[in-house]
């Protein structure tokens, strides 16, 4: 008989509603409410992507599926799905309640971002682990990164190629493909946080095997604060290539995400667009990995591989 376990997913969540924007904002700033400037700024983004993010549809897609993929190949466990989220209900507290109330005593937990910091996948899993041993269980294992694994930087050199295709000649001789993930206050640094060198691993890998010419790393929807944030911004290193390399087109790999949502649809496709259409030069982006079966067979093989090493 198969034994159930757990599959906790944790992803980052979004507002429903335009009306749930302020109180998810609030979660994200630790409880300090947004100024009147802030909220409708965040406001005016969600309705440049069409009023709301599609991520919520997607990490349930993500979440669904990959049960059924890990049912499917199982003969060991019947996993049985939980949805944790960072910023918004169900929270990754609710999520371990749940699986406590249903009787769970193990459980696997992954992150859906792939490049492990303290800011990120170190908060996700304490949070799992705080609310399960303050309530007697389950026990739970986290896979901790999976910015290597090797399907996913299948999924991202098939994504380049398909680019690819779609490009001019003169395009196709003389692009850059940006590599790049959410920008963190430069003081993770300190602590020797391994989020950069897990986003360099990534984009090297993906690089040699897509026989990528010339790439750069990237950072992103730096966060509205007066410290430092890890750069370059992306935007800024669009102008600076451009003028020092004079490339015809920039490929844009936010391999820090996993979904379409609003760090991508606005902060490429509509920030970074403003400055490549100004430069007169090509914009790509190839499409995120949502709930594709490649990616649903990543998130499957990397949850196989580690309960391998923990059993
Ligand atoms: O609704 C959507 O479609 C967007 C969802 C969304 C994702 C996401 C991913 C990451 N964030 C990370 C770190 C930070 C830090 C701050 C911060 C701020 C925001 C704000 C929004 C937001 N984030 Fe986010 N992030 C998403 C959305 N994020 C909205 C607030 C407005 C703004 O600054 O733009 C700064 C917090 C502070 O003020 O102190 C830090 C990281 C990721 C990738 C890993 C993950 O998914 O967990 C890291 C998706």
């Amino acid at each position: 008989m198969k034994k159930t376990i757990g599959l906790l997913v944790m992803a980052y969540g979004t507002p429903r509603s335009l009306e749930e924007v302020e109180s998810y904002y609030t979660h994200i700033r630790r409880g300090r409410k947004p100024s009147k400037e802030q909220l409708d700024d965040l406001i005016e983004r969600y309705e440049a992507i069409g009023g709301i993010s599609p991520l919520a549809k997607i990490t349930e897609d993500q979440t669904k599926r990959l049960e059924e993929e890990l049912n499917r190949r199982s003969d060991t466990y019947e996993f049985r799905s939980y949805q944790g989220l960072k910023h918004i209900d169900p929270f990754i507290e609710d999520a371990v309640h749940q699986m406590n109330q249903d009787g769970l005593t193990d459980a696997v937990s992954i992150v859906l971002a792939p490049h492990y910091s303290t800011f990120s996948v170190k908060s996700y899993n304490g949070r799992a682990k705080e609310e399960a041993e303050s309530i007697g269980g389950p026990n739970i294992t986290s896979v901790e990164s999976w910015y290597d694994e090797p399907k996913f930087i299948d999924y991202w050199v098939e994504q380049i190629r398909l680019t690819r295709e779609k490009m001019s000649n003169e395009e196709r001789d003389n692009h850059v493909v940006i590599f790049s993930a959410h920008s963190l206050p430069e003081k993770i640094l300190q602590n020797g946080d391994p989020y950069p060198d897990q986003l360099k691993a990534t984009a090297a890998l993906i690089a040699e095997k897509a026989g990528v010419r010339h790439y750069e790393i990237g950072w992103q929807s730096e966060g509205n604060t007066p410290e430092p944030w890890l750069g370059p911004d992306v935007q800024d290193l669009t102008r600076d290539l451009y003028e020092k390399e004079g490339y015809n087109a920039f490929v844009y790999c936010p391999v820090g995400f996993v979904a379409d949502h609003l760090e991508v649809l606005y902060d490429n496709d509509y920030e970074c667009k403003v400055v490549t259409d100004e430069l007169g030069v090509g914009y790509y982006r190839p499409e995120m990995p949502n709930a594709s079966d490649a990616f649903i067979d990543t998130l499957a093989t990397v949850i196989e591989n580690h309960l391998k090493g923990v059993v």
